[in-house]
């Protein structure tokens, strides 16, 4: 049983898990670079949004069994949960995971377990391993003696949607891959102290390409709905009923044409197979260049609807055109703009010259990088009211709900399928 655990990255993911071990009496250390996010956790709040965990924060601070820290200290495992993102042509950047084994590298101590759950291309929990065993020559390492290692080291991916991540940390399975049979065996001993979903077992190369292997097949299945979707634009059909039509069948199962893919997961994730194996993962990387082509087609259809408008409209310029944009977030009925479709094709709306009106009912100011002279935050009563054309971005309940005002309009783009 672990009493005192580490957990290094305390953002969406690591958070929230931090708290979910000390809601069960484990007491956590948690680690961050971030001294405002330390402090924050500290005072028993949230640095971040997400639907139950201030409450669980708060509760794990008071009791003392969550404290937060920018130094390491000596724990029985370190959780490793930093962000790994990409670098200049779609590479990942490993460099979080690395400064955190060297972080952690001075606390370690013989019968520790480490376990990265970071979003990694496959082979990085080796690079972990190689890193902390560089660091710490006193130790043994997986890589050297197996099962006999002073320290253990595991992958253990997340699979939690944002907005539901308290539920499904609790509630989905979890696949535990260890470099050793000793470590999968550690891992799920841990984590069997708040996870009900089934535990299952791999090793830790198979359990990185798993949690790659998701986020891809979801890609892959977006770009086959955005693909149908400028074909069926084409050919003058619906492509939202004829989805839901294809969708009767009982073995077909396809997803829903957007505005584009964002977020920091599906619209990343697949380049880490791509970089790895690039000759093959050709599916995957066609994928990834559908739905990052999207934004493009949409924006290619506000401006020919500004054009219609124009040529109806004598004596009107572009400066006088007003286009109302419907959602900024990344995904329906969340606050979170980054990595944004909407916002990207909102930008470069903004730099045709008309007048933006964006309605974002998730949010109360707009960010720096929209900061426009032509750009303004509206309720959408008021963007329905003066805009010449209006662009459906993101499919928020407050816009399903005003569905028939929208629909009125005559040169409504619908991205999402609101008015299908
Ligand atoms: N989207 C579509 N059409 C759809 C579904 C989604 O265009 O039918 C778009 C969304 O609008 C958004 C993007 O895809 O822009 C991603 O949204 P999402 O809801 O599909 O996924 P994320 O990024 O919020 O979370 C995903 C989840 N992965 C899978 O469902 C396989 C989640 O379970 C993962 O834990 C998360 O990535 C992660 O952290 O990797």
């Amino acid at each position: 049983m672990f009493k005192t655990i580490s957990m290094i990255g305390l953002g969406y993911i690591g958070l929230p898990t931090a708290t979910l071990f000390a809601s069960r009496k484990i007491k956590v250390i948690g680690v961050d670079v971030s001294e405002h996010a330390v402090n924050t956790i500290n005072q028993g709040k949230i640095h971040i949004v997400e639907p139950e965990l201030d409450m669980l924060v708060h509760a794990a601070v008071v009791e003392g069994y969550l404290r937060a820290t920018t130094t390491p200290e000596p724990a029985e495992a370190f959780l490793i949960a930093v962000p790994t993102p990409f670098k200049g042509d779609h590479e990942p950047d490993l460099s979080n995971i690395e400064a955190a084994a060297r972080a952690i590298a001075p606390v370690l101590q013989k019968g520790n377990l480490v376990i990265l759950e970071s979003t990694s291309p496959v082979g990085t929990t080796e690079k972990l391993a190689a890193w902390l065993a560089e660091a710490r020559p006193d130790l043994t390492f997986p890589q050297q003696v197996q099962e006999s290692a002073d320290i253990q080291i595991a992958y253990c991916p997340e699979r939690v949607l944002p907005g539901r991540v308290v539920h499904e940390l609790v509630a989905n399975d979890r696949v535990l891959g260890g470099m050793t049979r000793t470590a999968t065996f550690m891992a799920a001993t841990l984590y069997k102290t708040f996870v009900q979903g089934e535990l299952v077992g791999t090793n830790a190369r198979t359990a990185e390409m798993c949690k790659l292997t998701e986020n891809s097949f979801r890609d892959v299945n977006i770009a086959f709905a955005n693909e149908l979707s400028m074909i069926c634009d084409k050919l003058d059909i619906n492509v939202w009923e004829l989805i839901k039509l294809a969708n009767h069948h009982p073995r077909v199962n396809i997803l829903q044409p957007g505005c584009g893919v964002g977020g920091h997961c599906i619209a990343v994730d697949p380049w880490f197979i791509v970089d790895t194996t690039p000759d093959e993962a050709r599916i995957i990387h066609m994928a990834r260049e559908v739905n990052d082509h999207k934004p493009e087609w949409v924006l290619d259809k506000v401006k020919a609807s500004i054009a219609d408008t124009l040529a109806k409209k004598p004596g009107c310029t572009m400066s006088d055109i007003k286009v109302a944009c419907l959602g900024l977030a990344f995904k329906p009925d969340i606050d979170d703009l980054r990595e944004s479709p909407a916002l990207e094709i909102t930008q470069q709306i903004t730099k045709l010259g008309c007048q933006i009106l964006t309605v974002e009912p998730n949010i109360e100011t707009l960010p720096q990088k929209l900061n426009q002279p032509n750009l303004s935050l509206a309720t959408l009563e008021d963007a329905l009211a003066t805009a010449d054309v209006v662009c459906v971005l993101v499919k928020h309940r407050p816009f399903i709900e005003a569905v028939e005002g929208i629909r009125r309009h005559a040169l409504a783009i619908d991205a999402v399928g609101l008015l299908a």
